[in-house]
């Protein structure tokens, strides 16, 4: 991508009404614009980082055994009224009428809809377990939206929804979600601590938030140390392995982790006091177990090998990539801009032509650009006329891995400088070098 063409409305100054780092970040790298309150457009440098977000998720979806499909944003209000949530789920909803005065509503989650989804063609034991997730914008009318899209109205969720037939299946259903989630927040360079928690409108008993320490975090949580360095399950995980995964689960829950609405003191206090962390947190995951309270007053049940019919076990599980897009910032920024994990970053390379308009800058970098682009990389192309130091300012802010950097004295000796965005380490190389360093 040549940035002379490409939309990427940089702000000089600080945004006002951004109050912490990653909100003021994202306005100023132009990956975000509020429409209205808590509203947001992804313009394209925040567009590209989400679908990474989501590229990872979903990955890890899939491994799980998950299947994507795509329900609407809004729904009937039939349906909850069948569940008995309509009412229930109060002032955070958006309720429409349609021209034929039907009450409709902008979904804030999609328990109701999957689940008649499922009843209407699911009806035995044999097709089950199932597990059925996508990626959709939410609406939840939040009384303080705030903090740019970590806490917006409109928000994008991945939701899954599993399926059952007794509650010992249900919970590996449970668990396999548990181990991906833990491989999901690994791979976008996050460590997400599992933490018992309030289950709220969702319902249920058993629930688990995934939290990122976070001195900006809304939650206030409490936790053993000791999870800030365990093991992530492997890739070659065995979701099948029923032993294998209540393992995972096990050893991610013995040690004391909960939210302040769960959090019980004197177990707490029970933890050697130096291996107590009382800290602030984001929340990017949630997953909950809730039985059957849906698919009871819904009517979704199965025939089970007894020849009996038995309503379905369910739970669903929700992670915000429109908040993880701020929570990674949260973690990985500094002074000058953000600091990217490769595997999200808008672009992999961003070649900095430090003089455009000068026929050896100008050749290098096409040559470099043309190699790169054809190898499969993402690059970012600054061939602008700004100055060099606005270059350099925009290449730290936007917080592509690497810069290469070519000017008329290095270009001049057939070489270009590499700069690594994380460490600051610059290295000076032959053009080809510099190539080669990536194309591997
Ligand atoms: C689980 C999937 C649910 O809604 N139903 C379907 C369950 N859970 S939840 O905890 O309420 O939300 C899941 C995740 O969505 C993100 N999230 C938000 N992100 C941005 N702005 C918001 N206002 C917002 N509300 C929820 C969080 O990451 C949460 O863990």
């Amino acid at each position: 991508m040549r940035l002379s063409r490409y939309f990427m409305p940089i702000l000089k100054e600080n945004p006002k009404e951004a109050e912490i780092v990653s909100h003021r970040l994202m306005l100023r790298a132009g990956m975000i614009r509020q429409q209205s309150q808590g509203i947001y457009s992804w313009l394209p440098l925040g567009k590209r980082v989400l679908d990474k977000v989501n590229a990872i998720i979903r990955d890890e979806q899939n491994r799980a055994g998950a299947i994507e499909l795509s329900m609407p944003t809004l729904q009937s209000a039939e349906l909850w009224q069948e569940s008995g949530r309509y009412d229930a789920y109060g002032k955070e909803m958006l309720r429409i009428k349609d021209r034929q005065d039907r009450p409709m509503l902008y979904g804030p989650t999609n328990e109701e809809m999957v689940t008649d989804i499922f009843r209407s063609s699911v009806k035995s034991y044999k097709d089950l377990p199932l597990n059925l997730y996508h990626i959709q914008l939410k609406f939840r009318d939040e009384i303080r939206p705030r903090f740019g899209t970590m806490r917006s109205r409109e928000f994008m969720m991945k939701d899954a929804y599993s399926f059952d037939l007794t509650r010992e299946a249900a919970e590996h259903s449970y668990n396999k979600m548990f181990a991906a989630y833990l491989r999901t927040f690994d791979r976008l360079g996050l460590r997400a601590i599992p933490m018992r928690a309030d289950t709220g409108p969702i319902g249920g008993k058993l629930s688990h938030e995934f939290i990122i320490l976070a001195d900006t975090g809304e939650s206030e949580v409490f936790c053993h140390k000791d999870f800030v360095d365990f093991d992530i399950p492997g890739k070659h995980t065995d979701f099948d392995s029923v032993e294998g995964l209540q393992a995972i689960f096990d050893k991610w829950t013995s040690l004391y982790a909960a939210t302040s609405e769960m959090h019980d003191e004197a177990a707490f206090n029970a933890v050697p006091e130096g291996d107590r962390l009382s800290a602030r947190g984001i929340e990017v995951g949630h997953i909950f177990y809730f039985g059957t309270k849906y698919s009871e007053p819904m009517g979704a049940k199965v025939q089970g090998p007894d020849g009996k019919e038995h309503f379905v076990h369910m739970g669903s599980y929700g992670i915000g990539p429109t908040r993880l897009v701020p929570a990674i910032i949260e973690a990985s920024h500094d002074d000058n801009g953000i600091i990217w994990p490769a595997s999200v970053a808008p672009f992999d390379i961003v070649v900095i032509n430090m003089k455009a308009g000068d026929q050896a800058c100008d050749d290098t970098c096409e040559l470099i650009y043309a190699a790169l682009t054809k190898a499969g990389k993402d690059v970012l192309y600054d061939d602008t006329d700004d100055r060099a130091g606005t270059k350099f300012a925009t290449a730290d802010l936007i917080g592509v891995p690497v810069q290469i950097i070519a000017g008329p004295r290095a270009v001049a000796n057939g070489e270009v400088e590499v700069k690594d965005r994380k460490t600051g380490a610059r290295e000076t190389m032959t053009i080809e070098a510099a190539i080669n360093r990536f194309v591997a």
